[in-house]
């Protein structure tokens, strides 16, 4: 069940954050690469109450749709002060607009003087054909800061800062960020387990 150079492997995300990030890791193995979202392929309603169950119900989605090989990210902000919230609904903070200004003001204003520990966390599915899956998690440590610092990165990038650094995700190139990422560290497993080259 290894990958191979040359295999089709479509990434099953709308989100162009992500995926940019998910081309960058991939991108020494060959792999020819597409998107649910450059296929025009809809985002399944994540119904599930787990970040890896809704991490598995998109990469099997978009297996089942493409009939190829899908990669999956769920991920999303946890933090511990806000009963693990946004957590799995990292993405609807932002609403249907997908605002992550509002969604990164929102967690600062719940938070006051709270404490302001938090983690990300990604879980990476793939999915084959013949409906098999394997998941792969990471985490990545850190602090909520406010006012948000940095132009880069995506989503709740600007408010983390993370553990052993002074700058938040934002304010890093795509590379530093990959050093300590949740995303990087999910990748460090699945490409161990699946791609021969490391
Ligand atoms: P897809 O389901 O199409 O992949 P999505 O944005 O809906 O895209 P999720 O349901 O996994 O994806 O939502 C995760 C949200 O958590 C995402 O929209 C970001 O705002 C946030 N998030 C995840 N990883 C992040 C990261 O590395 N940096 C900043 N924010 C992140």
């Amino acid at each position: 069940m290894k990958l191979k150079t040359g295999d089709t492997l479509i990434l099953a995300t709308h989100n162009q954050g992500k995926l940019e990030e998910i081309q960058t890791l991939l991108s020494p193995y060959g792999l020819n690469i597409n998107s649910s979202g450059n296929l025009g392929i809809e985002e399944p309603e994540e119904t599930e109450n787990t970040f890896e169950g809704n991490a598995l119900l998109k990469a099997k989605y978009t297996a089942v749709k493409t009939g190829q090989i899908s990669l999956a990210d769920d991920s999303g902000l946890v933090v511990p002060a806000l009963d693990g919230m946004p957590g799995i609904y990292s993405a609807r903070w932002a609403g249907p607009e997908r605002n992550f200004a509002v969604a990164r003001e929102k967690v600062n204003t719940l938070l006051e003087d709270k404490p302001r520990n938090a983690y990300f966390l990604c879980v990476l599915a793939i999915t084959w054909p013949d409906g098999s899956s394997k998941v792969f998690e990471g985490q990545s440590h850190g602090e909520i800061v406010w006012p948000t610092r940095g132009e880069g990165g995506f989503g709740y990038d600007s408010m983390f800062v993370p553990s052993g650094d002074t700058r938040t995700y934002a304010q890093m190139t795509k590379i530093e960020k990959a050093q300590s990422s949740h995303r990087a560290k999910a990748f460090k497993l699945f490409q161990e387990t699946l791609l021969d080259v490391y």
